[in-house]
């Protein structure tokens, strides 16, 4: 029931309309007046953490309007909208994107100076919103801010996680991980407890006769969850459109517990049905390109997905369209295969609900969806027992055979007498047990299916996904390279760089346009300007260097060339590279007389990144890390020469102090592994050099920088299936200094070789898959031209100019923007369409 207020008494709303502060006044009177009410606290007792959250309640308020009137705006227009589905959103802290997109950032400092604060200090109140692991999360963070930046109808769709990705600790060397406890108070989201769905799990299905003879199916669950949503509003920079990302909740569809088994003195199990259904929104499965089936990871994916889409439908039905205008009406994107679920859902909404026929159906869920795929590990591709399906989602797997006899029957028809092209392009996998490939459901259910930079593009077409090419034709594969924010990655991050871009492009406006950039290349040569750029890339290495000081007790130099390798730890990804390379570093430095060293570059190398917590390999790859850093950083004769360290507990926050004080910033992974990378573009865009591999993005970063301003080494994606091939069958031998580093663990220089025999092995004993060894002599000689390169400062600073200026492609503006014109096919709506008077929802 449509609940708006009758025509007469909409005077008196529209008399007492709310608007939020406008000036510093009006800013501190808000934070007075949260403090005082909200917080229930007083100027007797306001800490920073009161005044950070009154501080972004005053914002909140403000954005909720704009969220409204975005909203009705979306609403009256009636236009396509997309709905991004992630099962991750790495958000990071909120108040001080809000503040920049909002445009009154100085008004908050002036007020809050006069109220006692400095804005600084109540930016780090804010805990970080970590809900995603790495890179696939904050994709989708940084396509929140453009899609609302360039005002396109678009909502984000995901789960709140009670508990976000851990935190970490490193104790003794070692990963170990404490929750990650994040919704005490979290200003930033809006309960709204009468949008609820409830969910359905396990159970029967059957089959029934409605009056006109046709056979209906039902599906009758047994357990029933509510998802109960919450909203985030998410600004738009320099524009009023406000989007929303909505997070679902999970909470026993009763509401309460049992009173009768309470009374009975059964108290454990009065709670347990709430406690089940809770379980489900409760935590973020940890693991990064690694899927481990389990059960509860199914129905996560199943809750939020059947919310998300109950709540899009429930939206189209408002405009009382045919369904057959459903794709005009939306666009649904599926961020990898962990929202796959959603082409089943639709499907059995519009065939068992509306009582569509199959083909009209289908035809609308494949205009409907598209398929991101964000990796080509093995290990990282989503398969699920058919016994597991036929338990908890029974309907769902006869939908999904269904779906595969027509397209199996489809290809026959095509591909006649095929049988093993049949075989490996099926959606069931004829394993011991059978498995449900959701990657290829994907494909099959989309109408486009994109990799996320060009070489994995390519790469998905002529490997995993090959016969789907055969099938379908190439025009249904795409790319689409990612991009970053440069309202969070440069103007927020490093503001004095943005203001020293801004003051030499002709104001802001490269933050909205970032191939604006190129006209920082005519100051190259501009004595002054290059002078402030190598003060503000000092100061950030200062800045760091105090955090390094006060959270590990070590002293590093600022001088020295910053060695930044901050993601994921991951054995594709290559940190033992890494490691292995500064040994050699060490044991080359203290073999040197003192006058030798004495010529050397001073170096510190910085780890950062989480292992999940069953990946007992990256777990020792951590404890390496540490346990050198524990022998070079007290080695007298070394100094300052080389330091290493271990940042603990890397997120986005982190990363936004980090990242603009990098000199050198190392995307070493493996050929052919790392779909895109996005950290690479965050560094050079903040005046870092990269030393990487063929790989992802770096090779469309050197197209655009100049392969001059780029350190590129190891072995090609092409050649690396026959490299391991020769390791297993030909005879291997470990590059021979890399025999010495080995040594040098083995004798025990760092500790623990217990602990670090498997890593050694790994290389030596059991086929190097990730080629340590074959790159190993070409990193270490690009280490040396990097030292080199260094130590001619006009010229590195030349080199970082120049790469920023050229950097304009890899904003997320112009992806998101290739998404909707290739994929999504939507529009942007501008905040000047009248749409007074309707109702959002
Ligand atoms: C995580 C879980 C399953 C599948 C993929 C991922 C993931 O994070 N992939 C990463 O996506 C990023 C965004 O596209 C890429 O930049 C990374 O290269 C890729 O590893």
């Amino acid at each position: 029931i449509e609940a708006s207020i009758p025509e007469p008494q909409r005077e008196a709303w529209i008399k007492h309309q709310v608007s939020g502060f406008k000036d510093k006044d009006g800013f501190e009177q808000e934070v007075v007046r949260h403090v005082e009410t909200t917080l229930a606290r007083s100027m007797f007792n306001c800490d920073e953490s009161a005044a950070y959250s009154a501080c972004s309640l005053a914002f909140r308020d403000r954005l909720i309007l704009e969220w409204n009137r975005t909203q009705q705006r979306q609403t009256f227009a009636d236009s396509k909208r997309l709905y991004y589905l992630s099962l991750e959103f790495l958000m990071g802290r909120a108040l001080d994107n809000a503040m920049l997109n909002i445009g009154k950032k100085d008004v908050a400092k002036a007020g809050l100076a006069e109220l006692g604060f400095r804005i600084e200090d109540v930016i780090e109140e804010e805990h970080d919103a970590a809900l995603g692991n790495g890179g696939l999360g904050r994709l989708a963070a940084c396509f929140l801010d453009s899609l609302a930046s360039l005002n396109f109808p678009a909502w984000g769709y995901g789960l709140r996680y009670r508990y976000g990705i851990f935190k970490q600790e490193i104790i003794g060397g070692y990963q170990v991980e404490v929750p990650d406890y994040w919704l005490d108070f979290n200003p930033w989201e809006f309960p709204r407890h009468d949008v609820t769905v409830d969910i359905g799990f396990y159970g029967h299905v059957h089959k029934d006769m409605d009056e006109s003879g046709k056979t209906v199916t039902h599906w009758e669950p047994r357990e029933v969850v509510k998802a109960v949503a919450f909203d985030m509003p998410i600004p738009g920079y320099a524009t009023p459109s406000t989007n929303n990302l909505r997070l679902w909740s999970s909470k026993a569809a009763s509401g309460e517990f049992d009173f009768q088994k309470f009374n009975n003195g059964d108290y454990e199990s009065s709670v347990a049905d709430q406690q089940r259904a809770e379980t489900i929104s409760a935590v973020l499965y940890p693991n990064d390109n690694l899927e481990r089936g389990k059960e509860l990871r199914l129905k996560q994916q199943y809750f939020w997905v059947a919310a998300s889409l109950y709540d899009i439908v429930r939206r189209f039905k408002k405009s009382r369209r045919a369904w057959k205008e459903f794709p005009e009406q939306v666009a649904v994107q599926l961020n990898d295969t962990h929202p796959t679920l959603a082409i089943v859902e639709l499907q059995r909404i519009l065939i068992d609900l509306e009582g569509l026929e199959w083909d009209e159906a289908w035809n609308i869920v494949v205009n409907t969806f598209g398929y991101t795929n964000h990796t080509v590990l093995p290990e990282a591709l989503e398969k699920w027992s058919v016994s597991l399906f036929q338990h908890l989602l029974p309907r769902h797997l006869q939908i999904i055979y269904d779906i595969n006899l027509f397209f199996l029957q489809s290809v026959e028809r095509r591909f006649p007498n095929d049988r093993d092209l049949l075989r490996r392009v099926s959606i069931i996998e004829e394993s011991q047990p059978k498995m449900v490939r959701m990657a290829f459901l994907a494909i099959v259910g989309s109408h486009k299916v994109n990799g996320v930079a060009e070489l994995h593009s390519d790469l998905i077409k002529t490997t995993i996904f090959k016969d789907f090419v055969t099938v379908f034709g190439p025009d249904k594969f795409t790319n689409v390279t990612n991009g970053i924010t440069p309202r969070r990655w440069l103007h927020q991050a490093n503001p004095r760089l943005s203001e020293l871009i801004a003051s030499k492009t002709g104001g802001h406006d490269f933050l909205t346009d970032l191939t604006l950039l190129n006209k920082i290349e005519l100051y190259v040569n501009d004595k002054e300007f290059r002078k402030q750029w190598a003060e503000i890339k000092h100061a950030n290495k200062v800045r760091l260097a105090q955090h390094i000081k006060a959270s590990t007790g070590v002293t590093v130099n600022p001088s020295a060339l910053f060695d930044v390798q901050v993601k994921r730890i991951h054995e594709y990804k290559r940190q033992q590279l890494n490691i292995f390379g500064v040994i050699h570093r060490y044991l080359t430095l203290k073999a040197m007389t003192p006058e030798e060293r004495q010529k050397q570059l001073p170096r510190v190398s910085i780890f950062g990144g989480k292992a999940a917590p069953g990946y007992w390999m990256a777990k020792q790859i951590i404890h390496l890390i540490n346990n050198v850093g524990s022998v070079v950083n007290k080695d007298k004769d070394i100094g300052d020469l080389l330091k290493v360290i271990f940042v603990e507990d890397y997120n986005v926050s982190k990363a936004e102090m980090i990242i603009p004080a990098s000199d050198i910033s190392e995307h070493i992974s493996t050929a052919g592994t790392e779909a895109s990378g996005t950290s690479n573009m965050k560094f050079v865009l903040n005046g870092g050099l990269i030393i990487g591999t063929c790989d992802g993005a770096n090779i469309e970063i050197t197209r655009e920088i100049g392969e001059n301003n780029i350190f590129l080494f190891g072995n090609l994606a092409e050649d690396v299936e026959d490299l391991r091939h020769a390791h297993t069958y030909g005879s291997h031998t470990v590059d021979p200094d890399l025999a010495k580093v080995f040594e040098a663990i083995e004798k025990g220089m760092f500790g623990d070789t217990h602990d670090f025999a498997g890593m050694i092995s790994a290389v030596r004993d059991h086929g190097d898959y990730y080629l340590i060894s074959d790159d190993f002599r070409s990193y270490i000689e690009t280490h040396a031209l990097v030292d080199e390169a260094y130590r001619n400062q006009e010229e590195w600073i030349t080199k970082c100019i120049t790469s920023v200026a050229r950097m304009g492609f890899f904003s997320s503006d112009r992806c998101i923007n290739e998404y909707a014109e290739g994929i999504w096919n939507i529009e942007p709506l501008h905040a000047d369409k009248s749409a007074d008077g309707v109702r959002a929802d």
